[in-house]
């Protein structure tokens, strides 16, 4: 019959990367990619939008180290864009005034160092009501009026000839100004001599620190956000909240009011919009005339059950190419979310077709990851679970998920289920070895950048047997590999 004439469909683990000629050693490949239209990175790799992976802890390691976080949509809107701002502000060389600590000229020694050691400073501009800067005071300063008078008032023990910066400073010309000065903080003002924000040598050493950082065209750190497809409100506000790529987040988003849903958003926000998940060629074409990115991956998941619930899907390696083949036509980035266990899976959905990678189980065991640790059997884990597990979908945001009897478990057709995975430590070792390992498969490819890795790479398909091969076998393991467990 016509139905059992079916095409062939391919995952990881059905392929290999053919070795060839290269004078690439894996410290000099260059990994820098696209995410969306508009925004490149260092390292094209995405933590997942999900509750247990990506908040703002988790969103500002990832962009300090080179890649990005999405962060995920099962929250409020208020609570979303503190989220957002906690990322934007993460690295900030300027603080704003309102996020600022001050003293203002009535208070005492005392207060002004009960105020600080409050709020966590070693030291406050002092601004009288109209926020014109007076002075600077700092923990040195007070120290000595501790013993002696701790009623002085803060104007007898500030400098009041405070250097201050102009508002263009850079992150070079203030640490110049700090380093001549032997000073630590430098009060922003403008030209009335009215506070403005902020620099301390501590943010600009930090900054230093993340050379690779993912950062926006102000320096702040990039920040992905997931939305629904008919989310317009939750989109704007994260838009103005400085989100640069969101993400409509959908399990089937070819589905057509889906799409009219994304384009609504589209027409909506600054941002670019990444559109997903897809797995078929069809879906890109319907796609590429207005996403920014397509996001690749039906059922793949660690956590993801929807190919057993729903009897639908595609293999991972073929949805990647079959996107790819359209939308790299159009200029469009593609981005393989899911399924991704090694870094050696990462490099193939590169190969296959993919600008970025997106994962979630790899990173849900990490310090970055929201959510505790815990002990099971003398070992550490941490939860992760799919976003459509009943525990996800119950504690969304209410309204979402709305059904008539809140305590009747059997109204949800679950895709996904709740687990634990085996706690990490933190997300710089992790994402060190994925990358790394991507470098290692494009030395063996003999590409030093990615579009040249795409257009070199070849697969050859492995059989069952040639997948044992690859395992390490026959051996017992007797010490844990950073970047390998088997099973
Ligand atoms: P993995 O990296 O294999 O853990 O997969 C993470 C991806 O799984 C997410 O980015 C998302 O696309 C998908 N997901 C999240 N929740 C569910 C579900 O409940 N079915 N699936």
């Amino acid at each position: 019959s016509s139905k059992l004439r079916v095409p062939e469909a391919l995952t990881f683990d059905d392929v290999l990367l053919r070795p060839k000629e290269s004078r690439v050693e894996p410290d000099e490949a260059d990994l820098t990619s696209r995410v969306s239209k508009t925004v490149e990175v260092s390292v094209p790799i995405l933590s997942a939008a999900m509750d247990t992976v990506t908040e703002a802890d988790m969103a500002i390691a990832m962009a300090r180290h080179g890649g990005m976080g999405v962060i995920h949509r099962n929250t409020n809107i208020d609570r979303m864009v503190e989220e957002i701002h906690s990322v934007k502000r993460a690295d900030e060389l300027i603080i704003p005034h309102d996020s600022v600590v001050t003293a203002d000229p009535e208070m005492t020694v005392r207060e002004v160092d009960e105020m600080m050691v409050r709020e966590g400073v070693g030291g406050a501009p002092v601004t009288n009501t109209n926020g014109e800067v007076l002075g600077i005071i700092s923990s040195t300063d007070i120290r000595p009026h501790l013993e002696v008078g701790e009623n002085d008032s803060v104007t007898e023990a500030m400098t009041d000839e405070v250097i201050t910066a102009p508002q263009d400073i850079d992150a070079r010309e203030a640490f110049d100004l700090m380093y001549e000065h032997r000073i630590e903080r430098v009060p922003v003002v403008d030209d009335e001599n009215l506070l403005v924000g902020l620099v301390t040598m501590q943010g600009i050493l930090q900054r230093r620190e993340y050379k690779e950082a993912a950062r926006d065209s102000d320096g702040k750190l990039r920040c992905g956000v997931a939305v629904g497809p008919f989310e317009t409100d939750r989109a704007t506000a994260a838009d103005e909240a400085g989100a640069d790529v969101l993400f409509i987040d959908c399990a089937h988003a070819h589905n057509l009011n889906v799409i009219d849903g994304a384009r609504e958003i589209k027409e909506a926000v600054e941002a670019d919009v990444v559109v997903g998940n897809v797995g078929t060629r069809e879906a890109a074409e319907d796609l590429v005339d207005f996403a920014d990115g397509i996001k690749v991956g039906i059922g793949p998941g660690s956590i993801c059950t929807t190919r057993v619930v729903s009897g639908a899907g595609m293999p991972q390696i073929t949805a990647v190419s079959q996107v790819a083949d359209v939308a790299s036509e159009h200029d469009v980035p593609v981005i393989a979310d899911g399924g991704i266990r090694y870094s050696g899976d990462a490099i193939k959905a590169v190969a296959a077709g993919a600008d970025a990678v997106m994962l979630g189980s790899y990173f849900a065991g990490t310090d970055e990851a929201p959510g505790r640790v815990v002990t099971m059997n003398g070992k550490k884990y941490k939860q992760y679970r799919g976003m459509g597990s009943v525990g996800a979908m119950k504690s969304g945001d209410a309204d979402r998920y709305l059904k008539e009897d809140p305590e009747d478990d059997e109204e949800y057709v679950p895709e996904g289920v709740e687990a634990a995975t085996p706690y990490k430590g933190t997300l710089k070792s992790e994402l060190h070895q994925l990358a790394g390992g991507m470098q290692s498969g494009m030395g063996y490819v003999g590409a030093e950048t990615i579009p040249e890795f795409k257009e070199r790479a070849e697969f050859v398909r492995v059989s069952s047997a040639g997948q044992a091969e690859g395992h390490a076998h026959d051996v017992v393991i007797t010490d844990e590999a950073p970047n390998y467990s088997p099973d």
